[in-house]
């Protein structure tokens, strides 16, 4: 692997579950494969678990950290070509991500998309920059459609706590008060449709009209604006807001009577809930859920560390 920034850079993700859990029982197996090695993690957004995870991930795997909050304390920078740069941005990506690839061995990126400019956002442009002008091998620590060490994670959660070995995993819009990005919900679809391919469990999205995501990350999964029946003999249940694709960016229902609660939550074979967090409580997601045993939020998040560090020990291998 000298790639990750989607499930297309993995060959076999049972394989990689396989692997991340023989990792998360033995985590200091491989302390010596950093040994001088550097990850560079750039964040030109906000994070708690990625940043804390990926970091952790490193230092079991012996290797050296430089964490930059790029956003705030680096130079602005110009990701456009052909400008002339007489205005606000003080250093160009070309340079930025050269000078980078001289410190680090790995790098790990952090870019929202602006959700405005469709187009733009889902050309990731600023992270192929990235790896074009970096040039080591870089991690998406979630780039504008995709957040795969995220949705990798996910996916070992379900696999330790299935109790059937097909279990139904149902992605589940909710309401939020601010336009999110769809990197979650497409990272997590293109992971579960793979892992639906590779017969592991059986995949359903459930959003109001207007809420479909991009083609290329649902192919083979069962889409339904009827949450009531997607939730039935759900095993489990990953919940998540997203703006819309179609009309890019916006947020086009109130979401009433999507939340999910532990009411609606009967209609579901006492399905464990799952979300990425930062959760809004009520909003987003019952308090009564996530303080009750039905949720996961908490093991997944954990699940950041092992996820994080089968990826990494994957790039350092390959070096
Ligand atoms: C971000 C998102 O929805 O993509 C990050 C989630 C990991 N969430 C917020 O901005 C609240
Ligand atoms: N789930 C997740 O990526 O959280 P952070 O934004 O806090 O890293």
């Amino acid at each position: 692997m000298n790639l990750f920034t989607s499930v297309n850079d993995v060959s076999d993700v049972s394989q990689l579950v396989k692997e991340a859990l023989d990792i998360k029982a033995n985590p200091y197996d491989s302390q010596s494969l950093g040994k001088n090695k550097t990850l560079g993690l750039i964040f030109l957004n906000p994070s708690l678990r990625t940043r804390l995870s990926t970091q952790k991930a490193a230092l079991n795997l012996g290797m050296n950290v430089m964490v930059m909050n790029m956003d705030k304390e680096g130079w602005a920078l110009e990701t456009r070509d052909g400008v002339i740069m007489n205005g606000t941005t003080v250093e160009h990506i070309r340079e930025a991500a050269a000078v980078i690839g001289e410190y680090c061995d790995i790098l790990g990126i952090r870019s929202f998309p602006g959700l405005k400019d469709r187009e733009e956002d889902y050309s990731e442009d600023i992270f192929n920059k990235f790896i074009k002008y970096s040039g080591i091998p870089v991690v998406s620590l979630e780039s504008a459609t995709r957040h795969p060490l995220q949705s990798f994670a996910d996916l070992i959660t379900i696999e330790e706590h299935k109790k059937t070995s097909r279990p139904k995993v149902v992605l589940s819009w909710a309401p939020h008060i601010k336009p999110l990005p769809q990197a979650v919900p497409n990272s997590f679809s293109e992971w579960m449709c793979r892992a639906q391919k590779e017969g592991l469990l059986d995949f359903v999205i459930t959003h109001p009209e207007g809420y479909e995501l991009a083609e290329e990350f649902t192919n083979g999964a069962e889409i339904t604006h009827d949450q009531d029946a997607a939730l039935k003999d759900a095993d489990f249940v990953y919940v998540k807001n997203w703006s819309s694709y179609q009309d890019y960016g916006k947020i086009i229902s109130d979401g009433d009577g999507w939340m999910l609660d532990l009411e609606r939550l009967k209609m579901t074979n006492s399905a464990k809930v799952m979300h990425c967090l930062p959760v809004r409580r009520d909003l987003e997601l019952s308090s009564e859920i996530l303080d009750s045993e039905e949720s996961l939020v908490i093991q997944e998040a954990g699940n950041r560390l092992w996820a994080a560090q089968t990826v990494l020990k994957n790039l350092l291998s390959s070096l």
